[in-house]
């Protein structure tokens, strides 16, 4: 039998850690660590022997510099977890190491030096990934000056391999160059963190929209709209309730005498009496059981799975909590009450005519002196 995939070996998982973000920052380092490879191989396959200053010792300490640096930086990614270095100094650090092994090369390199110029670029935009605009102009800032002290060194020392004016004007299209792609790169971060900022704003608006099309605004309640869907997944769920098995009970819910408190106290304490009301009947609610405001000041039910019996003592326990309501600052002349119609489901009964009936119960509970709840 095969191990579990969690207690296998695996070299990569060793290597590469099991952390996505970890993995992302070890693929950039592996990126690199490729092209270091192909200049140290570039280096030892011997063509540069011809080149004046590409004595073995510098060639050997140049690629054990370069091997050094690649291994070392791995170790700093992977134990970054204990060490908590940032991102920046990372990055920062990896960049500064490639411009040294950029002078490196470019003094040993003979004729072939202008080449190693192009690896000043690669740092550039390799450090835009982690670095701010100003960070990476700051980082090609000391690449132009690293390599520009090495081509004044050069030029100085050994004028005949070095000709001052080759250098000089080698060193003005490496400014140029290395400017542009600093200026570039930065356009191309700014552009990304719009992107990024624009993402987050999409998703907040989403979840507003979500919000706006499944909650009542007022009473924090689900909406009709969302309530519709909640029952039309019932249906689903339960189709055709057996017999013997709990049907589900609908409740109508209607405040009594609720547009008294709107003329005598006005609009804005019939919203916090809705509140307050929404608020004491949610407090007495299951978990899977649902209450939506379906109107005004009429509110539905929805008890899923629940005997009329276990029903009215919930019903019984809203009247309690509801009736011991005190809005804060709102003298009322009556306690608040309510009148409802409750029915249980019928079969596979759609939930529209269950909402039928129990309007009628509610109608029947209002004319026989609400306060009460009819169940039909
Ligand atoms: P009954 O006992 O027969 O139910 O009488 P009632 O006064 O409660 O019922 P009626 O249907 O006559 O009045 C309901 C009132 O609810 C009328 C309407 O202005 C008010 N209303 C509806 N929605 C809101 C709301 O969001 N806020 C406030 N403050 N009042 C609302
Ligand atoms: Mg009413
Ligand atoms: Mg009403």
């Amino acid at each position: 039998m095969r191990p579990p995939v969690q207690t296998r070996f695996s070299l990569a998982r060793l290597l590469f850690g099991a952390d996505p973000k970890l993995h992302r920052m070890l693929q950039y380092w592996a990126a690199t660590a490729i092209l270091y490879l192909f200049f140290i191989i570039l280096l030892y396959d011997g063509r540069f022997e011809s080149a004046p200053h590409a004595a073995p010792q510098a060639m050997h300490g140049l690629g054990l510099y370069t091997a050094g640096g690649i291994a070392g930086f791995y170790l700093l990614v992977r134990a970054n977890r204990a060490l908590r270095l940032a991102p920046t100094t990372l990055a920062v650090g990896q960049g500064l190491f490639a411009i040294t092994c950029n002078m490196w090369a470019y003094s040993i390199t003979g004729p072939l030096r202008g080449a190693t110029l192009m690896g000043l670029m690669v740092v550039v935009v390799f450090c835009t990934f982690a670095l701010r605009p100003r960070q990476t102009l700051a980082l090609a800032f000391a690449g132009l000056i690293g390599m520009g002290g090495t081509m004044w060194w050069q030029q100085a020392h050994d004028p005949l391999h070095y000709p001052p004016a080759v250098e000089g004007l080698t060193f003005a299209i490496m400014a140029a160059c290395s400017l542009a792609v600093t200026f570039l790169t930065g356009e191309m971060t700014k552009l990304r963190t719009r992107l990024t900022c624009q993402r987050e704003e999409l998703a907040t608006a989403l979840d507003t929209i979500r919000t706006l099309a499944t909650v009542d605004e007022l009473t924090a309640l689900a909406n009709r709209r969302h309530m519709n869907e909640v029952l039309a997944a019932e249906e689903r769920r339960q189709p055709a309730p057996e017999a013997g098995v709990k049907p589900s009970c609908l409740a109508l819910l209607d405040i009594d005498f609720f547009k008294q408190i709107n003329d005598r106290h006005g609009h804005a304490a019939g919203d916090l009496v809705l509140r307050g009301f929404a608020d004491a009947a949610s407090a007495e609610l299951r978990a899977g059981d649902v209450l939506a405001r379906w109107g005004g000041e009429e509110f539905l039910l929805l008890l899923p799975d629940t005997a009329p019996q276990a029903a009215q003592a919930v019903l019984a326990r809203i009247r309690a909590r509801v009736a011991a309501l005190a809005p804060p600052g709102l003298a009322l002349e009556r306690r608040i009450t309510f009148s409802a119609g409750l029915c249980a489901r019928r079969g596979g009964e759609a939930f529209a005519d269950t909402i039928k009936r129990a309007d009628k119960a509610l109608y029947q509970a209002k004319s026989a002196g609400r306060d009460q709840v009819v169940e039909a």
